[in-house]
């Protein structure tokens, strides 16, 4: 299985720690999503990353989708609970995070799409405070790790290994619960820091 890629995409990194974790073997291949003439967009519509190309002509696409096609392919329940009441709870950790990694990505994008000069304030803050809420969220629901990963808890540690990378770990000072859940999760996964971001 081939999976288009960046090296410093959060939600490319959620594939590749979920298939690592499930010992499931993928093949890089990297995607511009600036250059109109990439493969991608004929790929992903969206022309957004990850987008996974199973092998028997399907293109998987977003992030939540491939981890859920990666848990069946591993035999369903790894890292996605059978068990409704859990599955849901899951997912719905896995949609904060997302939203979470969502909104620092547009603040991230009007850097790097718009002049300083045309930088628009009030949307950057109304981002800012979607990413300040879930990581306040996070801090007050978070448990201790409890050393099986899921699909939501790939999500929370790819999140926040991107804001050590994007925000100068801005997130550490106010959120001790999660600096503690971050720890302990890097350190039940060795293989997790294989894939952290760098410039
Ligand atoms: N909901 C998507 C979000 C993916 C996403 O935003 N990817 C970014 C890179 S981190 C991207 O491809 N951006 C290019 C664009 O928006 O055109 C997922 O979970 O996979």
């Amino acid at each position: 299985m081939l999976l288009r890629h960046s090296p410093t995409s959060p939600f490319v990194r959620k594939v590749r720690v979920a298939a690592a974790i499930l010992g499931i073997a993928l093949e890089l291949e990297p995607a511009d999503t600036l250059d109109a003439n990439d493969t991608l967009r004929q790929q992903n519509p969206l022309g957004k990353i990850p987008a996974l190309l199973t092998g028997d002509g399907e293109v998987l696409f977003d992030s939540s989708v491939i981890l859920a096609y990666l848990d069946h392919l591993a035999g369903d329940g790894r890292i996605l609970p059978i068990e409704p009441t859990a599955r849901i709870k899951v997912l719905r950790r896995e949609a904060l995070v997302d939203g979470m990694m969502d909104a620092a990505i547009l603040i991230l994008y009007e850097a790097r799409f718009r002049p300083q000069e045309k930088h628009e304030a009030r949307w950057l803050e109304h981002q800012a405070g979607k990413r300040l809420r879930a990581l306040d969220a996070l801090e007050a629901e978070v448990e201790p790790y409890s050393g099986t990963p899921n699909v939501g808890d790939i999500a929370l540690a790819c999140a926040l290994g991107w804001f050590d990378f994007r925000f100068a770990g801005d997130w550490r000072a106010d959120h001790p619960k999660l600096v503690a859940w971050f720890d302990a999760f890097s350190a039940a996964h060795p293989q997790f820091a294989d894939s952290t971001p760098v410039a």
